[in-house]
């Protein structure tokens, strides 16, 4: 029995459901509201120590950080393979999931949010701020779990806060596009013939930065391979179970609002 513990809308949730629906594997759900902060509750972060989704849980084991639980997957169900066979593209596909994941996608979503989810996102960061010390104070058991939360909200604060910050991590997207449209050029998919770990993980990035209005960053003439490599990947029926369906339910943003505007 899969068990995932993950939050709608999720960008590291997403990459993990993208691998859950190639594979078609059954999965039980514990959906966690991040407006109403359960993630910081201390028994979702006795689980998870940094109080972030996904886990995963399979046959007792816990498993955090989407990058190894994807690869833990694939290990774990063959069908249909997601590591290349050959050598040089399982390095590829390392290089790939490594560079995504050293890319500031949380400082980006949060610092380039238009709107009214802009703002929710960016109050629940100011909201984290005062209610973590609380919980540290309450739960002494966890104060590192909390104090180590607690340091790395207060740099995503200041990150989202300094225009020029998310002006310099903005500037940044173009030159990783060229690289990924540089390969699209040579090969359908990142690390070759095959469909990959690496093209789930660009999946819900590019579906990310489309949402933040970056898609005109391939459209018309410009990269127009990883235009056509993101129309086939929306194309994938995983792209529609892990994605489009991936829609938060009208009672928990109803409640993340209360929490976020009325303290309720
Ligand atoms: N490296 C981790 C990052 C996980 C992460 O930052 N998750 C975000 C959602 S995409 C989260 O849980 N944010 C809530 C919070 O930090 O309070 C992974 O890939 O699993």
């Amino acid at each position: 029995m899969l068990e995932l513990y993950h939050a709608s809308g999720s960008l590291c949730s997403q990459k993990v459901k993208l691998v859950l629906a190639e594979k078609n594997l059954e999965w039980k759900s514990h959906p966690l509201n991040l407006l109403t902060f359960e993630n910081l509750q201390p028994s979702y972060i006795q689980l998870n120590s940094k109080g972030v989704v996904p886990t995963l849980i399979h046959n007792d084991k816990v498993i955090t950080d989407s990058a190894i639980i994807i690869r833990y997957l694939d290990e774990q169900f063959l069908h249909p393979k997601l590591t290349p066979a050959e050598p040089a593209f399982v390095e590829k596909m390392s290089y790939w999931i490594g560079l995504q994941d050293k890319f500031p996608m949380v400082e980006l979503i949060y610092g380039n949010f238009r709107g009214i989810e802009g703002l929710v996102l960016r109050r629940s960061v100011q909201i984290k701020e005062r209610l973590i010390p609380k919980l540290m104070q309450a739960n002494s058991g966890l104060k590192e779990q909390y104090a180590a939360k607690l340091k790395d909200v207060n740099q995503l604060n200041s990150t989202i806060r300094n225009a020029k910050e998310i002006e310099s991590i903005n500037a940044k997207i173009e030159p990783l596009l060229e690289q990924l449209d540089e390969q699209l050029r040579q090969t359908d998919w990142l690390c070759g013939t095959t469909y990959s770990l690496a093209d789930t993980v660009w999946t819900a990035v590019l579906n990310w930065l489309d949402e933040l209005k970056f898609g005109y960053l391939w459209a018309d003439n410009k990269h127009p391979a990883l235009r056509a490599y993101f129309n086939r990947l929306k194309a994938r029926p995983s792209f529609i179970t892990a994605i489009k369906s991936d829609e938060m339910p009208l009672p928990m943003i109803l409640a993340g609002l209360r929490r976020i505007f009325l303290s309720i």
